[in-house]
């Protein structure tokens, strides 16, 4: 520990004069622990000292390790390679544009995060911190710091439900320098002087009003059904109300012989099918009549994921006609909206009269899509002035829109879930369920490879289904 403290005091980390802090206050004595990036092996030390000076009871629970931004993020890095904990990282500026997150990493809720940081004096930044990871759902009851000035960080951290452990105090340093000669008697006096003139620093209220939270609660899916203006999405809405489901199976599979074995099994989990009906290798005209026996036996409705792009007449003509007769047995169909209203139009002058819907392409999930800013905003208005035929959105963030899509009556159904975030080879990116439904503002999720390809794929779906709702029911009104 004094090897410790003199390398710091080597490196200038710790210097005396006078100082003003993030307090407001002005001190004699200041740390400066950026510097430590440049001393791998003192670094290295650190993260060993923070993490022996848990309690073995706490050290054993902690299942992520999170650091302060920014000094204090190495040593958190440190941490977890050498225990072999997963980290997440705190934003300290949101971003407007894209994920919106403020906590980076792959994480489920009720995970236990152990907040590491370099130096606490009124524990505010612990707490700007632990604020979000528990927004996320994360537990957060201890931090560990290296150096506790100790002008009331750890009795702040503790009314806040945060118990702190450090490695070193700062009258520790200071007995150590002085009795080294590393500082002289009148330097340690004014600096006590200081240490007991400002025992209990107040954590600072915040600058303006809080932020609002990015995930606006919303109405239930059963009261959104009576406000749902096309009788397709009211279905829907009343289905996921009553099988308590918001899984979509994107049943992408080579034959329809295998979609009807797969919709007939995980149909109990589900609200939506999505079919890719070109894709079906035995495609029979019966298939659609067999294909709504199984959603009427199930409770399911069916999403065939068209992507109708042409002008409003050709697309008349390809939702009617051709082999595959979509109109005739498909609840739901996409559009893009690249042609324009137009496209609306068509496919509501035949679906409508059906009692069929429509959902948007206002975002895609597939890597450097160009369905983004204007252009999702072109496909909120135009749902917004159709909402007796649109039925909602193929979405990705919406919780980052610029403009609303939030009118109750409409969904948002967003494919590229998996269990763990990622993506394939071929540009797709995967949500975990809990971040597509909480944090992003989605309402369906749309499910294929992580339920086709497991061993079990009624327990995936299963599985899906239980993540999908726990999201909804954690974002409810
Ligand atoms: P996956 O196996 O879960 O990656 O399948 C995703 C499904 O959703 C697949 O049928 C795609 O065609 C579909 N999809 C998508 O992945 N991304 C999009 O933006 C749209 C549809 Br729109």
């Amino acid at each position: 520990m004094e090897s410790l403290i003199l390398e710091l005091h080597e490196i200038e980390a710790v210097k005396f004069g006078s100082f003003k802090l993030k307090s407001g206050i002005t001190s004699p004595v200041y740390i400066d622990l950026r510097l430590i990036v440049s001393f791998p092996s003192l670094l290295s030390r650190i993260a060993s000292f923070l993490w022996d000076s848990l309690p073995p009871a706490a050290a054993s629970s902690f299942e992520l390790v999170c650091g302060v931004p920014y000094t204090a993020l190495p040593i958190a890095t440190c941490i977890s390679l050498s225990r072999s904990i997963p980290m997440v990282m705190r934003r300290k500026e949101v971003k407007e544009y894209g994920t919106g997150k403020s906590i980076e990493g792959a994480f489920r809720p009720g995970l236990s995060c152990l907040v590491v940081e370099d130096l606490v004096t009124s524990g505010s930044s612990v707490l700007e911190t632990a604020a979000p990871l528990r927004s996320a759902g994360l537990l957060v009851s201890h931090a560990v710091v290296l150096i506790d000035r100790q002008q009331g960080g750890r009795e702040n951290l503790a009314a806040a439900g945060i118990q702190l452990h450090s490695v070193l105090t700062l009258t520790g340093i200071l007995d150590t320098l002085v009795s080294r000669g590393k500082v002289a008697d009148d330097v340690a006096s004014s600096v006590r002087a200081f240490l007991e003139e400002n025992q209990a620093v107040a954590v600072p209220a915040p600058a303006a009003a809080p932020a609002p939270p990015t995930v606006k609660p919303r109405l239930p899916y059963g009261k959104r059904a009576a406000l749902a203006k096309n009788p397709a999405g009211k279905r829907l809405l009343e289905v996921m109300e009553q099988k308590q489901t918001n899984l979509c199976l994107a049943a992408d599979v080579p034959t329809a012989a295998e979609l009807l074995r797969l919709a007939d099994k995980v149909g109990p989990e589900i609200c939506l099918l999505k079919t890719h009906v070109d894709i079906l290798s035995d495609f029979t005209p019966d298939f659609g009549l067999q294909l709504r026996a199984i959603a009427e036996k199930h409770n399911f409705l069916i999403f065939e994921d068209r992507k109708f792009a042409d002008i409003g007449n050709t697309v008349t003509m390809q939702y009617e006609g051709g082999v595959f007769h979509i109109l005739d047995w498909a609840d739901i169909v996409n559009a893009h909206i690249v042609s324009g209203p137009g496209i609306v139009d068509g496919l509501k002058l035949k679906g409508l009269p059906r009692g069929r819907g429509l959902l948007l392409l206002a975002e895609m999930s597939s890597a450097g899509n160009l369905a983004k800013g204007d252009y999702t905003s072109a496909a909120v208005k135009i749902s917004v002035e159709h909402q007796d035929f649109v039925i909602g959105f193929i979405s990705v963030n919406p919780v980052a829109w610029q403009v609303s899509s939030l009118e109750p009556g409409l969904i948002h159904a967003t494919p590229g879930v998996q269990m763990a975030a990622g993506g394939d080879n071929l540009g797709q990116q995967y949500n975990t369920p809990y971040s597509a439904i909480h944090d992003r503002g989605n309402d369906i999720i749309i499910v294929g490879r992580g339920i086709i390809k497991a061993k079990d794929p009624v327990e995936a779906a299963r599985q899906y289904r239980l993540q999908g709702w726990e999201a909804y029911k954690a974002r409810c009104a």
